[in-house]
């Protein structure tokens, strides 16, 4: 069947700053990549949960789940890896913005996984996204330093993940 996703620009909103290369190079990675970005994930949600959803639209090669850089703990976000460019468009357009562990999560196209993408780029560790946003997230998740994870005690040396952006919080 041919495809549906004809035009690069319909493709995805999102530009990566970090793409080694040119726009003409980016949007044709965009049309041939077998690679789709899930973002909005809850923290807590698993690689097992990704697989039984995403293996809807095709056989999977390889997920990988979006970590914290300090903390190592998943956030928000994964990457998931197909085989045919046939099911990748398929998991865009039939698995967006369903519902997974409470959140509507979204897939997008994505460039390709190289090694380094799946630690979150922002200040304090997690995503960019989580940063500056002014909602409330309900997903809050609270990460001792040596890891031990507790959604019920609050202590000034534990990391927050969750509630409002961290930047907004800081205001
Ligand atoms: N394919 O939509 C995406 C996507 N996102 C959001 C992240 N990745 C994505 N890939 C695809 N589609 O490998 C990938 C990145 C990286 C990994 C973690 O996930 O390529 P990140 O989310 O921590 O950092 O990435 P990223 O993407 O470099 O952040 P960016 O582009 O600055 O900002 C993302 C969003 O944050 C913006 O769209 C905007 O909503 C918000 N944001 C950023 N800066 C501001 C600001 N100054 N004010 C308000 N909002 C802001």
């Amino acid at each position: 069947m041919a495809s549906l996703f004809k035009d690069p620009a319909k493709l995805s909103a999102y530009r990566d700053r970090r793409f080694p290369g040119n726009q003409e190079e980016f949007e044709h990675a965009l049309q041939t990549s077998t690679t789709v970005y899930v973002g909005n994930m809850s923290f807590y949600t698993t690689e097992e949960q990704v697989y039984e959803l995403f293996s809807r639209a095709g056989e999977i090669k390889k997920i990988i789940m979006g970590l914290d850089k300090n903390s190592k703990t998943p956030c928000g976000f994964c990457f998931v890896l197909y085989y045919s460019r046939e099911d990748t468009e398929d998991a865009c357009k039939y698995i967006s913005g369903t519902i997974l562990d409470d959140r509507p999560i979204r897939v997008d196209f994505d460039w390709g996984f190289q090694d380094g993408r799946q630690w979150g780029r922002g200040r304090s560790g997690g995503q960019v996204r989580d940063e500056y946003r002014t909602d409330y997230d309900p997903d809050i998740l609270l990460i001792a330093p040596n890891n031990f994870v507790c959604n019920s005690c609050i202590l000034d040396s534990y990391l927050v993940i969750g509630g409002y952006g961290k930047l907004v919080q800081k205001e």
